[in-house]
């Protein structure tokens, strides 16, 4: 029985008969069946399939990054781009800027997430004054409105580029120059109303070039209270315009400075305490940050989201033996149970979500390559959904977790635990009790119960 198309439908075949940038590739379609060598299929993710009581969906919420996939060429630092896309007529104009942008809406249809993030500069191309870039702005934030209305998708996080402008070179918020500090303050002003219009559900800091590179130059402690101060009108300005997204800052330990002020979830914490910050923001999670700092990829997800501060995940992955920032898509089943499961633990992820801050390889030239890449990164991310909600259901793993600290739940651990020992009535215990007995950890028995899951 054929159906009456309705008029979202009927706008989105117009769109496609006037324009279609990505030819011979439909909507993605779910076959659990398919075959190892097909690969614009997903085999794990179903928008709707019901998890834990919600649809895959609402747990994973993802979200495709403009500025890898919209704006990346495939340049590093030995060699110029690689990849060319041919809506892109080699030019930075506003134009141009608007056909990427429909291009990149096409993409994210046919993909089936929900959500985009971008920068302001990702956008629309700089002008001469901060006037003409906010002219130019304006007119693709239009455009972005109209898009986001029809194609239903919606901005899960936006953010401004403080770091690649020359004036950044010292910095933004923490720039030994006022001025400079200056110029980024009004350029996050434009930025938070840009938000505000478009919807965005968050609005993240990343402090690009918030660090130093030599202590001989830097005066920390200023760079920092100027960093909070800067916060701050942020706050005064978000409720005076009423913008109500979710602030939330990203940590990275190193690159492109040697020392990131936010290197951590820890010190980013500590900072936002110290600073009276913490009930303004929650933390954007990059575990190829994560792994730049030395820890385990999941680690930052798991310490954010211990204080109640996990608000959203950059879902990448880098080569841990390179050190690099390398922004691979994430495709570790392992990895990305670990991430689910936390989030599963806090309830979800809303109105954070998991953005793909990924960018295709150098060599992965082919436009199906972008498809291929979010499409393999989802159904990894649904299968870790799916096995982390095992983990979960059946409680093994958390009953033999609870276990190991049993001994705080009564008698004199309890007491510690509730602040109301004290260090003499501890002297009493001991000398009354004598030596702890040993016990295992069994390391080995819990990575073997979480091999059971994947
Ligand atoms: C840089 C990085 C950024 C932020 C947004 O390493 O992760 O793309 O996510 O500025
Ligand atoms: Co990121």
């Amino acid at each position: 029985m054929s159906q009456t198309p309705t008029k979202r439908q009927k706008v989105i075949t117009q769109i496609a008969k006037e324009e279609e940038f990505f030819p011979g590739i439909g909507r993605i379609q779910y076959k659990p069946d398919a075959g190892a060598s097909e690969a614009l299929v997903f085999r794990h993710y179903q928008a709707e399939e019901e998890v834990l009581g919600r649809t895959m969906q609402d747990w994973l919420r993802f979200s495709v990054c403009y500025w890898h996939s919209f704006r990346g060429v495939g340049s590093d630092p030995f060699g110029t781009g690689t990849i060319k896309r041919h809506w892109e007529d080699g030019t930075d104009s506003v134009e141009n800027a608007k056909r990427r942008l429909r291009a990149a809406f096409e993409f994210f249809s046919k993909l089936g997430n929900k959500y985009w993030t971008f920068h302001d500069r990702d956008l629309a191309p700089e002008g001469r004054t901060l006037a003409e870039t906010n002219a130019n702005l304006d007119q693709v934030v239009a455009l972005a409105a109209e898009l986001q209305k029809t194609h239903g998708i919606k901005l899960l996080w936006a953010t401004c580029n403080l770091f690649v402008h020359p004036r950044y070179m010292h910095g933004a918020a923490t720039s030994c120059d006022a001025h400079v500090t200056t110029y980024a303050a009004a350029q996050v002003k434009k930025g938070l109303e840009v938000a505000k219009k478009l919807g965005a559900e968050n609005f993240v800091f990343w402090g690009g070039r918030e660090g130093y590179h030599s202590l001989l130059n830097t005066d920390v402690r200023a760079e920092l209270d100027h960093l909070a101060a800067f916060y701050k009108m942020v706050i005064a300005y978000k409720e005076k315009i009423g913008y109500k997204g979710q602030l939330l800052i990203e940590p990275k330990a190193k690159e492109p400075t040697r020392h990131q002020y936010d290197y951590d979830a820890q010190t980013v914490m500590a900072f936002l305490h110290q600073y009276n910050l913490t009930k303004h923001f929650k933390l954007n999670i990059e575990p190829n940050h994560t792994t730049l700092a030395g820890h385990p990829y999941e680690h930052d997800v798991v310490f954010a989201s211990a204080y109640g501060l996990l608000g959203s995940i950059d879902a990448n992955t880098g080569s841990p033996d390179l050190g690099w920032d390398t922004d691979q898509f994430p495709m570790d089943v392992r990895s990305c149970t670990m991430v689910m499961k936390t989030v599963i633990d806090q309830g979800g992820i809303a109105p954070g979500g998991l953005n793909f801050d990924a960018k295709v390889r150098r060599e992965s030239t082919e436009l199906k390559d972008l498809f291929i890449a979010h499409i393999a990164a989802m159904d990894t991310f649904a299968r870790g959904l799916k096995n982390a909600a095992n983990i979960i259901s059946e409680g093994v793993m958390a009953k033999a977790l609870n276990t190991r600290y049993l001994s705080w739940n009564s008698g004199l651990g309890a007491r510690i635990a509730g602040g109301e020992a004290s260090l003499e009535e501890c002297e009493k215990e001991i000398l009354e009790r004598g030596e702890p007995t040993p016990a295992s950890g069994h390391q080995e028995h819990f990575e073997a119960m979480l091999n059971h899951y994947l």
